[in-house]
C-alpha cells in the first residue's frame, strides 16, 4: 500500500468503512416503537381498520393544528395527495413544473392526463423561478405547481403574482416542506392547496401516507369524494373518484410520528450545525443554508460539489463515501425532464434548464434524522475531508478501477 493510500484512511482505499452499518439518506425515524405498537393495538382492539376511522381523524386534526389551513385530508400517500390535488382543480392542458425534482411531481401531473411543462429553477433556492415560469406560459397553461424542495419554501409571492396575472391557479407540491414556514406562516395555508408526503423516509411518516390541506371549502369538499370512491352517503355515488384513503394502522404511525415532531427537527438542526462545521472549510463544498428568518424541518442535508475547487466531482465524492457506508444520494439526477416519458415529448422543456442540470450533476444529500448523532457526522465530515485532501489519489484509484 502506497504511503498516500496509507495517509488517507478511506475504505475506498481498501481500507475498513468507517462505519460498520450503512448509514441511509431516508432512513425512517422511529422515536417510540412501543407508542406505535400500543396505538395499532388499539386498532386491532376496535375492529376499525380504514373507512375515515376516529385515528385517521385526528391525524387529520392534529395536521390542522400544525399547518393551520382550514382543512387537511388524509390520503394514502404524497403522490396520489398530488394527483387528487390537480384532478379536483378540473384542469387540461399543460402544468408548468420544475424539472429539479423527484419524478412524482411530474407523473402526477402526467397522471392526470395533462402536460408537465419543465422549468428552471432558482440557483439559490433550487424552488421555481418565477421570472421563467412567466416565459413558459402560453394559452395552454392551466395551472403552476410549484415545490418547495428541501424544505425551502417556492418564491411563494412571485410565483402567485405570475398566476394571479395569467388567471391560472397554482398549487404546491410540500412534500418535502411539512413543518415549515414562508414569511412566518406554516406552509399548507398557500395557493389553492398544498400536497404533503407521509412517506417512511419524510421526517414525520406514516410509512406510506399524505395529506392535502387547502382553506376552500369547495376543493375540500371535492377532494373528499375524490378520495373515496365519489361515495356522497352511505350508498350514494355523485361522481368520479378513487380509493386514496389513509389506514388507521397508518394513521397510528403518524400520530406518534408526531408527537416527536419537535425531537426530531431538533436532531435534524443539530446534524445540519454539525455539517456546516465540518463542511465549512472545505473547498468546493457548499451546504445549501436555510432562511434564519423562517422555521425549516431540516429534513435533507444538501450539498452542492463544485469538482474544480473540490477536485472530485459529485459522483466520485458519493463513491468515496459509499465506500465507508455512507450511501448519501445523488437527489434529483437527472431532472425529470431528462427521464421517460418526458425525454421522448419533444414540448416537455420548450427552453434549456441550465441550472436543473448543474444541480443534477452537483447536488448530494447526506443521512440525518435519529439515526445519528454529533459524532457520527463528524467522522462523516471527516472522510468528506480526507476525500478532499487526497483527491487527486482518489481520481487515479478510480481510473485504475473503471481500466480494470
Ligand atoms: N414530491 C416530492 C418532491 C417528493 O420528494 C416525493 C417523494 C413525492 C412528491 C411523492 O411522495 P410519496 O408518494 O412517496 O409519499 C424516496 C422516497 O421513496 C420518496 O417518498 C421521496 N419523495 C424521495 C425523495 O425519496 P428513493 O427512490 O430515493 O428511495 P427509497 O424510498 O428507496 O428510500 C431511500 C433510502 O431510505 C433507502 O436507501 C433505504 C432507506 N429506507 C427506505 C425505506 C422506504 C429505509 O431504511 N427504510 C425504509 O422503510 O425515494
Amino acid at each position: 500500500m502506497s504511503r498516500v493510500k496509507m495517509s488517507a484512511k478511506l475504505a475506498i482505499f481498501g481500507h475498513r468503512p468507517l462505519f460498520d452499518a450503512p448509514l441511509h439518506v431516508g432512513r425512517p425515524n422511529l422515536p417510540d416503537k412501543q407508542a406505535v405498537l400500543e396505538r395499532i393495538a388499539g386498532v386491532l382492539d376496535s375492529g376499525w381498520l380504514t373507512n375515515g376511522g376516529p385515528l385517521v381523524q385526528e391525524f387529520e386534526r392534529r395536521l390542522t393544528q400544525e399547518t393551520g389551513a382550514k382543512h387537511c385530508l388524509a390520503v394514502s400517500n404524497g403522490t396520489a395527495a398530488l394527483e387528487l390535488a390537480l384532478r379536483a382543480l378540473d384542469l387540461a392542458g399543460e402544468v408548468i413544473v420544475p424539472s429539479y425534482t423527484f419524478i412524482a411531481s411530474a407523473h402526477a401531473v402526467a397522471w392526470q392526463g395533462l402536460r408537465p411543462v419543465f422549468c428552471d429553477v432558482d440557483p439559490a433556492t433550487h424552488t421555481l423561478d418565477p421570472e421563467q415560469v412567466a416565459r413558459l406560459i402560453t394559452p395552454q397553461t392551466a395551472a403552476i405547481l410549484g415545490v418547495h424542495l428541501w424544505g425551502r419554501p417556492c418564491d411563494i409571492d412571485g410565483l402567485a403574482a405570475v398566476a394571479h396575472e395569467h388567471g391560472i391557479p397554482l398549487l404546491f407540491d410540500a412534500a418535502h416542506a411539512f413543518g415549515c414556514t414562508y414569511r412566518g406562516r406554516p406552509i399548507g395555508g398557500f395557493g389553492a392547496c398544498e400536497a404533503f408526503s407521509f412517506h417512511a423516509t419524510k421526517f414525520v411518516h406514516c410509512g406510506e401516507g399524505g395529506a392535502i390541506a387547502t382553506n376552500d371549502d369547495r376543493l375540500a369538499e371535492r377532494l373528499r369524494l375524490l378520495r373515496n370512491f365519489g361515495f356522497a352517503g352511505y350508498d350514494r355515488v355523485t361522481s368520479l373518484g378513487t380509493n386514496a384513503k389513509l389506514s388507521e394502522l397508518a394513521a397510528a404511525m403518524g400520530l406518534v410520528s408526531l408527537d416527536h415532531m419537535v425531537t426530531i427537527v431538533a436532531a435534524n438542526r443539530r446534524n445540519y450545525e454539525a455539517y456546516a462545521s465540518c463542511l465549512r472549510s472545505l473547498p468546493g463544498l457548499t451546504l445549501l443554508p436555510h432562511d434564519a428568518n423562517e422555521t425549516s424541518n431540516y429534513q435533507y442535508v444538501v450539498v452542492e460539489v463544485d469538482p474544480q475547487q473540490a477536485g472530485l466531482s459529485r459522483d466520485e465524492l458519493v463513491t468515496v463515501l459509499q465506500a465507508d457506508n455512507v450511501l448519501a444520494r445523488r437527489y434529483f439526477s437527472p431532472g425529470c425532464h431528462r427521464m421517460e416519458p418526458y425525454c421522448s415529448d419533444p414540448l416537455a422543456a420548450p427552453r434549456p434548464l441550465p441550472v436543473t442540470e448543474r444541480l443534477a450533476e452537483s447536488v448530494l444529500a447526506l443521512p440525518t434524522g435519529l439515526q445519528l448523532d454529533e459524532s457520527a457526522v463528524v467522522r462523516i465530515g471527516e472522510i468528506v475531508s480526507r476525500a478532499i485532501e487526497h483527491a487527486a489519489a482518489i481520481r487515479r484509484q478510480l481510473g485504475r478501477r473503471r481500466a480494470a
